[in-house]
């Protein structure tokens, strides 16, 4: 098995898909999807257009169906939920199908969709994803971080380390066995650096702040956890985990 760790979307090989990508963004997309799955709800379909994502939905019963979707960090208008997985709750979500669009953890995903094995990772999931990884044995696995509009983000690099950090010690393999970019091992840096303290990364990471600014501490305390659901978030068809 080789590892590849591609910091945002633009930075992913165009002429390739990978047996196995992994979309990360910790702040907050694919830690919303992990929990709305864990939660009960039936499936979630991820569109980067809004308007297509309403004409979709529509062909679903409203009690079947709920709208997520951020721009800027902001709910969208109109939709029953922004991007917020602390507001994902059983209660709510139950056999329902989320329909959402976000700024940057959308186009993560959709740049993978080629790939057969498609996986929606944050740290709260990050066990499942070992596991599967580990399982399965493909031949090249890709991480890809959503990043911020095209730039670096520490959360989702970090998390990349620490799925690249638990698939070592799982897997006996050294760090140059397993690195297929040099990407592979900076993140495992970071997030050996910071894995006693990766709230305390939050804050100092440009989206954390941006995040706190909008009085989100709390959905950063939450994404900061670690392997504390087990669900696993897997492409069934075409842009559905
Ligand atoms: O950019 C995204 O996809 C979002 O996760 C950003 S936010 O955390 O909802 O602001």
């Amino acid at each position: 098995m080789k590892l590849f760790v591609y910091h945002t979307p633009e930075l992913t090989p165009t002429d390739k898909a990978p047996e196995c990508a992994i979309a990360v963004d910790v702040l907050r997309a694919t830690s919303t999807i992990a929990t709305v799955l864990a939660a009960g709800g039936e499936a979630v379909q991820v569109f980067s257009d809004l308007d297509r994502l309403i004409a979709v939905s529509e062909e679903w019963p409203p009690e079947k169906r709920l709208r997520a979707g951020e721009r800027g960090g902001a709910k969208v208008e109109g939709f029953e939920l922004g991007n917020s997985p602390l507001d994902c709750t059983s209660e709510l979500v139950q056999g329902r199908r989320l329909f959402i669009s976000t700024t940057n953890g959308t186009r993560a995903l959709q740049r993978v969709q080629d790939s057969p094995n498609v996986l929606a990772a944050a740290l709260i999931n990050r066990a499942a994803v070992v596991q599967f990884v580990i399982e399965k044995q493909p031949e090249t696995v890709w991480i890809v971080g959503s990043g911020w509009e095209g730039s670096f983000s520490l959360e989702d690099t970090v998390c990349a380390g620490a799925i690249a950090h638990s698939i070592l010690e799982k897997t006996h393999l050294s760090p140059e066995e397993l690195a297929g970019n040099d990407e592979v091992i900076s993140a495992i840096a970071l997030f050996s650096q910071w894995q006693n303290n990766l709230l305390g990364l939050f804050h100092q990471a440009s989206h954390g702040q941006r995040l706190l600014r909008l009085h989100c501490q709390e959905d950063l305390k939450y994404c900061s956890q670690t392997d504390v659901l087990d669900v696993l978030p897997i492409q069934q068809e075409i842009g559905v985990l």
